[in-house]
């Protein structure tokens, strides 16, 4: 029998590449999916349109916990990835009630419904490094206290602590990720990778002049999305549900990613990239640095992708779609 995924957040960069990585494992992928993104499939389903027929789809919001069981109560997966989430921290600043609505009230419904419906699924949540904000220690660990900068990252507190209650109370093999900054091709567009990646190539075809930035000294944990998406399914796979650090354990500057970005192209990133007061959040997370020792020695996984070869790769993928497409 093959094994059951369900997979919400399907549409996003990691729920694609997960969804990918499950196909190649022979496990049968479900995804719960916006009626929206049913609806606008063109616009939607670009990162998952190359296998979206070997997927079953489900039309379910985060917000509505009816909507939540029905899928789970017909599904009965064996696991459930729960990645779905109000992801954009600037976003969370401009909407703080419907992100902790959808992140913290989506989590709960997923756990509730395992619970009355689904008792043997097991159950993964997108952790965020964003717990640890103001970092009360370097390099951040599984013990180390959170602090959280944003609704997003008080979100994800909520769902981490509902996570390990709902592993206490009721028995339910449940486990976080506290995944770091976790980058690609497929990244989306509003994050600072991948608005360096894309400007960069748009500047080389002469689309754009110049590139606006926040806070260039911020300093991120940047890992590849591919290489993340294993250390969900290890996580899984253990005997005993535990959290997990997932980070490369390196870091670097918003400057140092536009100054290799650039480089890549043939460019100098001082003749571009300006700063913009516009573009500094309210609360900003300034360094993030993560420890894997912890999934190295017990779910053997360590980040595959260097720094280099993460901006090399973005670069390059929109170098090619901004010459294809021409936008
Ligand atoms: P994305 O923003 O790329 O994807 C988010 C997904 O959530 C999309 O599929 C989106 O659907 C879906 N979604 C949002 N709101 C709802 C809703 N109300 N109902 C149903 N689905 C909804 O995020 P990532 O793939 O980058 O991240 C995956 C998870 O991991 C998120 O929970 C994120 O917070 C967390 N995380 C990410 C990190 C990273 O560096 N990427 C690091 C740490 C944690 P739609 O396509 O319809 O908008
Ligand atoms: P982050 O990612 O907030 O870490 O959250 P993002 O790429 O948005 O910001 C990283 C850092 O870059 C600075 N920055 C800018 N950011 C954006 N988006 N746009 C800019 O123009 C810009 N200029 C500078 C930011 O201030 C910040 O310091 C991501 C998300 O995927 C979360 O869901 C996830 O939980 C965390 O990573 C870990």
């Amino acid at each position: 029998m093959k094994k059951k995924a369900l997979i919400t957040g399907i549409t996003g960069q990691d729920g694609s590449y997960l969804a990918e990585f499950l196909l190649k494992k022979k496990y049968d992928v479900h995804g719960i999916v916006r009626r929206v993104a049913l609806e606008d499939k063109t616009h939607r389903y670009w990162r998952i349109r190359d296998f979206e027929n070997n997927l079953t789809l489900h039309a379910a919001s985060l917000e509505s916990y009816a909507s939540v069981i029905k899928v789970i109560n017909k599904v009965k997966p064996d696991e459930i990835y729960h990645l779905g989430a109000q992801s954009y921290i600037d976003y969370a600043f401009k909407d703080e009630f419907s992100t902790l609505n959808t992140n913290i009230n989506g989590t709960h419904y997923i756990l509730s419904a395992i619970k009355d419906f689904s008792k043997k699924t097991k159950f993964y949540f997108a952790g965020s490094s964003e717990m640890f904000g103001k970092v009360q220690e370097t390099p951040q660990t599984e013990k180390t206290p959170f602090y959280p900068r944003s609704t997003y990252g008080i979100s994800k507190v909520t769902g981490f602590e509902l996570t390990r209650n709902y592993r206490e109370a009721y028995n339910i093999f449940c486990a976080s990720g506290i995944l770091f900054n976790h980058e690609s091709p497929r990244r989306g567009f509003e994050f600072v990778t991948r608005k360096i990646s894309h400007t960069v190539a748009r500047i080389k075809f002469g689309l754009d002049k110049k590139l606006y930035l926040g806070n260039l000294d911020s300093k991120r944990d940047w890992g590849h999305a591919k290489d993340y998406v294993e250390a969900m399914w290890l996580m899984l796979q253990q005997k005993k549900p535990q959290d997990f650090v997932i980070a490369t354990g390196k870091q670097y500057s918003v400057r140092d990613f536009a100054k290799i970005a650039f480089k890549f192209a043939g460019l100098d990133y001082k003749d571009y990239v300006k700063v913009s007061g516009k573009l500094m959040r309210p609360a900003e997370v300034d360094t993030l640095l993560g420890s894997y020792k912890k999934a190295k020695k017990i779910l053997n996984w360590h980040p595959k992708t260097s720094f280099n070869d993460l901006v090399e790769d973005m670069v390059k993928s929109d170098l090619d779609l901004v010459k294809k497409q021409g936008y």
